[in-house]
């Protein structure tokens, strides 16, 4: 021991000298790691156990700010037979089911010492014992068997005199994981069966997901799953927010945060501000949980306080149960205006003009009150000379007396030669709410005597006779009769009047064999009746007599009855069609059955659908009904970042008032469009303001005032999925993978359920922002056909992104949610592949061509057998069997909670052979050329992987380091790793 003390201490202390100020600077360590044991801030002595006693031992050092540091060394070279063990105190793992220990160390070469024997080791082994008791058995009596083994570490970095001279630092650091852990805590124990080492410092920590708040969920400091499983973590909404979908989150090993589900909102009357709810200010409010943003008050109402989730009405002023609360208050209307009374014997017509001022409403109707006045003084009333009663059950109003949408209404059946009082009232929706009297105007009317009804009649070959009867000597002397007749279908062209004060006339000068229609009415000193039905009546041939034929009359009856059915009937049908007249229903395209539009925003109960921008027929009225207009100072423009079908795409800066800035994607038209060019470039905001989902792109604003004319959308920090998957081809895991995927589905199943067909659903139409959260993007109009590069002419003369196209699609255009799945199950292949071009480089036509014959796409490398299956079922010939999208999202869901069923990843169709190596293989060399990569044997030996078990452990970046530089060998030999990880028993992560 003395022999080898006087060989290596000073040359370790030296180095140890450099190396604490070097660790110094790396005591700062992530916030997802929680340290258990740190060797180097244990503030005195470690107190940990060496057996024997001229094993390790403890070196206390100065680090530069003059902290002690203990270190442990050992360096008996020159003696064989050394079994060194060095333990520590327990370490408790609080809670923790998996842990790390990082161990930095130094490690003499054993050719730089110069006359040791050839037992001098270069490496030292790592146990550890878990127990419930903080003490253990001596040292002395350790059993090899009770400990187990972690690893045994070699150095990457071994120095040699030469290198302490020069002061070059070669520091090591190892990393080694123990899962499984269920006791109390755990010893460490470092053998050294003769080797120098120094340990410079011994950390043993434990991963977890820090506290995060994301969409207005907290999730707490989560402690990761002892193997690779992730962790769901439920999220709980922070002060003032509700559950919208509840919040969900995925710890994963590593200590990061996966996959997003659910979201919370803030609560009615508070408005999210840098993750948190913030009461509405006072004179503005948020009605419901889902709107984004407290808002101003209406007209006419106000909140005097904050945190309000509805406006006041101001005095007199009203707001109906049914009315939004985004609607001003109103008022009742005014009174009507010009009352006309048209009379007709027993028959009124009354007409009046709307009230001057309707209250602020669209929701005016009138009822009309009816009061029947003798002239005699009615008792008790002074003044007058009248005695009005209400007119009770008698009169019939058309179309109805109260709630009339029209200024205008036919009162019959009244009594004649009676004074009558008409009120006509305006009414809105908030009438009944006000307290105010109402405003009413009135009519004075009188009728007059009933009507005259032809009995007989008399027919020569050019003359007619008529008699009929006089009126009741009540209804008023008769001053004369007016006779009015015309030849049947000849109305138009002539008619004639004639008068008489007697009840029969003879009318003469008449064609014979020639049908005329009469009508008779008497004049009154009260004016005219009305007249008695008309008749209709042939002159003979020849002379006769037809006195009161009653053949005749049973005709006229018959006629007359048949003329009220098919008037009833063409009535009806009018009512009828009113009705359907509430709405317009069309399709945007006669084959896309499931695209039906509803304009005026006419919706079953508790579905929304979307509306299509040529349902208007003003597109412009599209835009200001679903996007907001942004003034063009709340824009900062920073820098482009893009090129658009219609402009640059920028990004940059909204800041709206008393709202906080927030970073925008801008895209411009650019100058000299022509005005369908403004219109489809806008069509796209009007199509995106009528969406409201985390995985669809939200649409902030357009700026439509001035020019140029901007479209603004919130920044999606990665950009397009397929530049991103290619730019970090390999780094993801299948966890973030499916939780990307599941993100698209969802997006589309909102979609699907807003009957909403994308046409165009491709990896690079789908947006990324910085938390990897994956948005559906491009709902211009005219994007299929103008926009993707992707985009083909097909036979039929459309243009269409060929291999994202569902066969029934590019056949006969025949798109719908059906369609949409397909692509999406070519989007998933692009997101396993990272952005690999779907069918390579295979032409357009030969794609048509495979799919009809019954060709599907591989899985791509690496990639889960149940995700290949979710695209195949995509594909499926039949549109009727694809998975719904709603179906997609539960499967993709149960996938994140239960990923073990992920581990069956699909045969690779990329290479012939197998990747996994031969049982048989026991060295490196075998298992490269096993897996036909022996060419990178010397690689692997330079880089000193020269067993099998080293291995085990080769990362990409090594692989990269080493010179493995294409990545489709770095992905094979990655995953023969795996394999063999497996065979070895050594956890495989997902
Ligand atoms: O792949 P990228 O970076 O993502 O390049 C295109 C480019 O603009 C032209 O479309 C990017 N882009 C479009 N919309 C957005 C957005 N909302 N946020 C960030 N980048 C966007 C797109």
């Amino acid at each position: 021991m003395a022999l080898s003390w006087i060989y290596s201490a000073p040359l370790l202390l030296l180095l140890l000298l450099h190396v604490v100020t070097f660790c110094q600077a790396l005591r700062n360590y992530p916030d997802n790691e929680v340290t258990l044991l740190d060797s180097m801030s244990a503030p005195g002595d470690l107190g940990w156990e060496a057996y024997p006693a001229e094993g390790w031992e403890e070196i206390s050092v100065m680090d530069e700010r003059n902290t002690p540091m203990r270190t442990y060394q050992v360096c008996n070279v020159m003696e064989a037979n050394q079994n060194n063990w060095l333990r520590t105190g327990l370490i408790q793992r609080e809670g923790a089911q998996r842990v790390y220990v990082e161990i930095k160390f130094t490690l003499r070469d054993c050719n730089s010492l110069p006359g040791v024997p050839g037992t001098c080791k270069e490496t030292f082994n790592v146990y550890y014992h878990e127990s419930n008791s903080a003490s253990p058995p001596p040292l002395r009596h350790i059993r090899e068997s009770q400990y187990v083994k972690i690893d045994t570490i070699a150095a990457d970095e071994s120095f040699t005199q030469t290198d302490v001279g020069d002061r070059v630092m070669k520091l090591n650091t190892e990393v080694r994981d123990i899962s499984g852990l269920s006791k109390r805590g755990l010893y460490l124990a470092f053998q050294d069966l003769g080797a120098c080492i120094a340990l410079v410092s011994v950390r043993v920590f434990y991963k977890r997901c820090p506290l995060a708040v994301l969409n207005l969920a907290r999730f707490g400091d989560t402690v990761t799953g002892g193997d690779s499983a992730l962790v769901e973590v439920r999220g709980s909404c922070v002060e003032d927010a509700e559950e919208l979908e509840a919040p969900r989150m995925f710890c994963s090993a590593d200590g990061g945060w996966l996959v997003p589900i659910g979201r919370c909102v803030c609560k009615p009357g508070f408005e999210e501000v840098d993750g948190r709810c913030q009461p509405c200010r006072s004179g503005f409010y948020k009605a419901s949980a889902m709107d984004a943003y407290c808002v101003k008050c209406p007209p006419h109402s106000y909140s005097h306080q904050d945190k309000a989730s509805e406006c006041v009405c101001e005095r007199g002023f009203h707001r109906a149960e049914t009315d939004p609360r985004s609607m001003a208050c109103t008022r009742p209307p005014s009174a009507p205006g010009n009352p006309i009374s048209t009379v007709n014997e027993t028959a009124v017509t009354l007409e009046w003009s709307p009230p001057r001022d309707s209250g602020g409403r669209g929701d005016v109707t009138y009822s009309v009150h009816c009061k029947k006045c003798s002239g005699e003084a009615a008792p008790g009333a002074s003044g007058t000379g009248e005695r009005c009663v209400p007119c009770g059950s008698g009169p019939h109003f058309n179309p109805r007396q109260f709630g009339l949408a029209h200024p205008r209404v036919l009162v019959t059946e009244l009594q004649p030669r009676t004074n009558y009082t008409f009120s006509i009232e305006a009414l809105n929706g908030v009438s009944d709410l006000s307290p105010s009297p109402r405003h009413l105007v009135s009519v004075n009317v009188t009728t007059s005597q009933t009507v005259s009804v032809i009995v007989k009649e008399r027919r020569g070959r050019d003359s007619i006779t008529l008699a009929w009867q006089a009126p009741e000597p009540s209804d008023g002397t008769v001053v004369e009769y007016e006779v009015t007749y015309y030849e049947k279908n000849q109305r138009d062209q002539n008619y004639t009047v004639l008068k008489t004060k007697s009840n029969s006339m003879t009318v003469e000068g008449l064609k014979p064999g020639t049908t005329y229609v009469f009508r008779v009415r008497a004049r009154t000193d009260g004016g005219y009746g009305n007249y008695g039905g008309e008749i209709e009546l042939e002159t003979s041939h020849e002379d006769m007599l037809a006195v009161g034929d009653p053949n005749q009359q049973t005709i006229l009856a018959v006629s007359i009855a048949g003329g009220v059915v098919l008037l009833i009937l063409l009535v009806a049908c009018f009512v009828v069609s009113g009705r359907h007249c509430g709405y317009i229903k069309a399709k945007q395209d006669p084959e896309e059955e499931k695209m039906q539009f509803q304009h005026g925003r006419v919706q079953l109960p508790g579905t929304r659908t979307y509306i299509h921008p040529h349902t208007y027929e003003d597109p412009n009225q599209a835009v200001r009904e679903f996007a907001k207009e942004i003034e063009v100072f709340n824009i900062r423009i920073e820098r482009v970042i893009g090129a658009g079908e219609f402009g640059e795409v920028c990004s940059g800066r909204l800041r709206l008032p008393s709202k906080r800035e927030i970073h925008v994607a801008i895209k411009s038209l650019k100058a000299g469009y022509t005005e369908q060019q403004r219109r489809d470039f806008l069509s796209e905001a009007s199509i995106m303001g009528q969406f409201d989902h985390p995985n669809i792109i939200r649409l902030e604003g357009v700026v439509t005032r001035c020019k140029p004319v901007m479209i603004i959308t919130e920044y999606m920090e990665n950009g397009s999925l397929d530049t991103f998957l290619k730019k970090h081809d390999g780094q993801f895991t299948v966890i973030q993978l499916v939780g990307m995927m599941r993100g698209i589905a969802a997006g589309m199943q909102y979609l699907s359920e807003m009957n909403y067909v994308h046409r165009d659903l491709a990896a690079r139409n789908i947006l990324v922002n910085s938390n990897l959260v994956c948005k559906v993007s491009d709902f211009g109009l005219s994007r299929v056909l103008e926009d993707d590069p992707e985009a083909a002419y097909t036979t039929r003369g459309g243009k269409i992104p060929i291999r994202w196209t569902a066969p029934e699609a590019i056949a006969y255009r025949k798109f719908t949610s059906a369609s949409d799945v397909w692509s999406y199950g070519i989007v998933m292949w692009e997101v396993i592949s990272y952005g690999e071009r779907p069918y390579w480089e295979m032409s357009n036509q030969d794609v048509i061509k495979a799919i009809d014959e019954g060709y599907r796409l591989p899985a791509p490398m690496d990639c889960p057998i149940v995700l290949h299956q979710l695209m195949l079922d995509c594909w499926e010939k039949s549109r009727s069997e694809r998975p719904k999208f709603g179906h997609i999202v539960n499967s993709l869901d149960q996938l994140i909670r239960n990923p073990s069923a992920l581990k069956q990843l699909a045969n690779s169709t990329i290479w012939e052979d197998p990747v996994t190596p031969e049982p048989a293989v026991s060295t490196v060399e075998d298992w490269l050329d096993s897996i036909k990569m022996g060419q990178y044997k010397e690689h692997f030996s330079n880089a000193g992987y020269v067993t099998l078990d080293s291995v085990l452990y080769v990362s990409v970046s090594e692989l990269g380091k080493m010179g493995v530089a294409l990545t489709g060998h770095q992905k094979k030999i990655l995953s023969s790793i795996q394999s063999l990880q497996a065979q070895q028993g050594t956890h495989v992560q997902v």
